[in-house]
């Protein structure tokens, strides 16, 4: 049987966590609309068979920002590409060609790595596809190129097939029921990472990280989860809380629906918001 590594590569914001998604064909990795939305590479398992495909996706290069988690999540990128048989590198036609572009073209031209380019979201119509010619034009010494919808899952079926060619022949990574490496604590952190990503502007989300303090079952068979917003400054913890606690109460109740809809559990859950400015020196 077929086995390999494939890593999700590009930018920010071009859907690398929305393709994995799809690709699995459930949720393992959070996705937003701002940039910097992954933090660590996640592995998602596709199981088929003709084999098995681990994809790694993995943070998008963003040059907006020096701090240290933006210094990190680069270079997670090059440190993932060493180590995998294929590489899908993803384009996304509504933005104009950048800095961050060619940073990103410059590691995969200096890669020997078997290289898929696809350009993603062509659900959208041609008049939002403004950019599209230049990414059609792109050569980073692609096997292949394809247009697809990690959205509406539009050729992903193609992709997958091309991907089977190019990884080797070998045993499976994972147990045919796994579906990510994510643990289950880190789901949930993750989780509620996406809704406070989703609920606030700006540089807010950069700034905070989360963490699961406690997980209960109680006897009625409901859970209980406690988890700490870490944040780096006093004036975000208040914008975080909001006026009379209202934005961490929304976020709260966006995390705990979509928890109770995956697990079928009824779930309290507890959130605290925490100022620890020196967490970003201690990211990985
Ligand atoms: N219309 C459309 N939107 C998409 C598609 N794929 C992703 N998006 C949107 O693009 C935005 C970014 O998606 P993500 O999957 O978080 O992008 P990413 O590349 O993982 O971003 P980072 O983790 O920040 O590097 C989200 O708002 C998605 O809903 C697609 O096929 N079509
Ligand atoms: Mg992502």
């Amino acid at each position: 049987m077929k086995s390999g590594f494939v890593m999700l590569a590009g930018r920010s914001n071009v859907g690398k966590s929305t393709l994995l998604n799809s690709l699995i064909g459930s949720k393992v990795a959070i996705v937003t609309p701002k940039p910097q939305t992954t933090r660590q590479p996640i592995r998602g398992i596709l199981h088929d068979p003709r084999g098995q495909i681990v994809f790694v996706d993995t943070p998008g290069i963003f040059l907006g920002r020096k701090d240290l988690v933006s210094k990190r999540l680069n270079e997670f990128v090059s440190e993932t590409l060493e180590g995998v048989d294929a590489i899908v590198y993803v384009m996304d036609p509504t933005r104009d060609f950048g800095p961050e572009e060619e940073h990103i073209q410059r590691l995969l031209r200096a890669s020997d790595i078997p290289k898929i380019a696809v350009i993603n979201k062509s659900d959208l119509p041609i008049s939002e596809r403004r950019f599209e010619d230049i990414y059609e034009a792109t050569d980073v010494g692609q096997t292949v190129a394809l247009k697809l919808s990690a959205v509406k899952n539009k050729n992903l079926n193609l992709l997958v097939d091309k991907l089977f060619e190019l990884v080797p022949e070998g045993d499976a990574h994972y147990p045919d029921l796994q579906l990510t490496d994510l643990g289950h604590n880190q789901w949930l952190e993750e989780l509620i990472r996406e809704k406070v990503f989703l609920a606030l502007d700006q540089e807010i989300p950069y700034s905070i990280k989360v963490a699961l303090e406690e997980l209960e079952t109680r006897p009625d068979g409901s859970r209980y989860i406690s988890a700490t917003v870490w944040t780096t400054e006093e004036r975000y913890k208040k914008m975080i809380i909001g006026a009379r606690a209202s934005k961490i109460k929304e976020i709260g109740m966006a995390a705990r629906k979509e928890i109770e809809m995956v697990t079928g559990l009824k779930v309290f859950l507890e959130l605290n918001v925490k100022v620890d400015e020196k967490w970003p020196e201690r990211f990985y």
